[in-house]
């Protein structure tokens, strides 16, 4: 008895994986503004010659890509200037701290956009692998010399050649931006809790403080399906909240993208979310320069 039966609490479809309204609005389509609004950008104070936006995160979250990315867009075409992994590893690909600074024109008029990008080797799980949140710390204040590599077991020391003692204005980092990656089934404990501390360090110092989550086409089908479901994906706002707590970051810090990873041509809608970040990190940068 019963099999067959058309009981109404059988046939309950599953709960929708999106809301109906998105809970935050994007302007799709409509890059123009916020691209020009970038692309004009120029610190007011004469004694920084750009603005130095640091990003960090756990290894593999995306962290050369997202300066590929916004390289790509400033440039309007795929650019590959950080080296970012073929694949994700549990070892960090990017040794080495490095300046990107992206190309503005070509040929001998070319000069530089006035936002530059530090990446750095990724943080790991367990004492003695990935950056140290101590030589993130150096980064923010400008005491890592360019090419450094760094060591997990010991922190960048006052006495090794590739301390910069005495860094200039624009030698220290002006926004701190940490990546996670939307994907990840469990961030480890230990490299939360490395996070978190770095987080701290930056208040300290009040240096501003953003997160992105990359991989928001790999974590949830509805993006996958369509970008522009971001903010309707139920799984994406219940990930930003998580890391929100995790982290000690507040929502309206926290941005979502997607970033160029095998595509050859450039995509409105993953220029939309990057642009729109990219946005809030000069404008939270610069609010730092103005009052430093
Ligand atoms: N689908 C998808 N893949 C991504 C995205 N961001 C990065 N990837 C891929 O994830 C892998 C790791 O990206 P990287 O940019 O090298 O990550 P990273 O944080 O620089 O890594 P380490 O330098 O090793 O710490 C690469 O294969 C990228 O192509 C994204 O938003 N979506
Ligand atoms: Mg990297």
């Amino acid at each position: 008895m019963g099999g067959g039966s058309s009981s109404s609490s059988s046939f309950e479809p599953p709960p929708s994986p999106t809301l109906v309204e998105p809970w935050r609005t994007v302007s799709w389509g409509n890059n123009q503004g916020d691209l020009q609004y970038v692309q004009g950008y120029k610190p007011e104070n004469n004694s920084i010659k750009h603005l130095r936006v640091l990003v960090y995160g756990p290894v593999g979250s995306g962290k050369s890509s997202f300066i590929n990315s916004v390289s790509s867009i400033l440039q309007g075409r795929i650019a590959i200037p950080a080296a970012a992994s073929a694949m994700t590893s549990d070892r960090s690909f990017t040794a080495k701290y490095q300046t990107h600074k992206i190309k503005e024109g070509r040929g001998s008029s070319a000069t530089t956009y006035p936002v530059v990008f530090n990446d750095i080797m990724g943080l790991e799980e367990g004492t003695n692998s990935g950056v140290l949140p101590d030589d993130i710390k150096l980064a923010m204040m400008g005491h890592v010399k360019e090419g450094h590599v760094f060591n997990p077991i010991a922190p960048l020391s006052e006495k090794d050649p590739d301390y910069n003692r005495t860094p200039s204005a624009d030698e220290k980092a002006h926004i701190v931006v940490c990546l996670l990656s939307a994907n990840a089934s469990e961030i480890k404990q230990s490299v939360l809790q490395k996070m978190y501390r770095v987080r701290q360090m930056a208040s300290e110092l009040e240096i501003p403080h953003m997160m992105i989550i990359t991989k928001i086409d790999d974590a949830c089908t509805e993006t996958e399906k369509n970008l522009r479901n971001v903010y309707k994906s139920k799984y994406l706002k219940k990930k930003m909240e998580e890391f929100s707590s995790d982290v000690g970051i507040p929502m309206n810090c926290i941005f979502p993208v997607k970033n160029y990873s095998h595509e050859i041509d450039l995509n409105e809608d993953v220029d939309t979310l990057i642009l729109s970040v990219l946005r809030r990190i000069i404008d939270f940068g610069d609010d730092f320069i103005e009052k430093s």
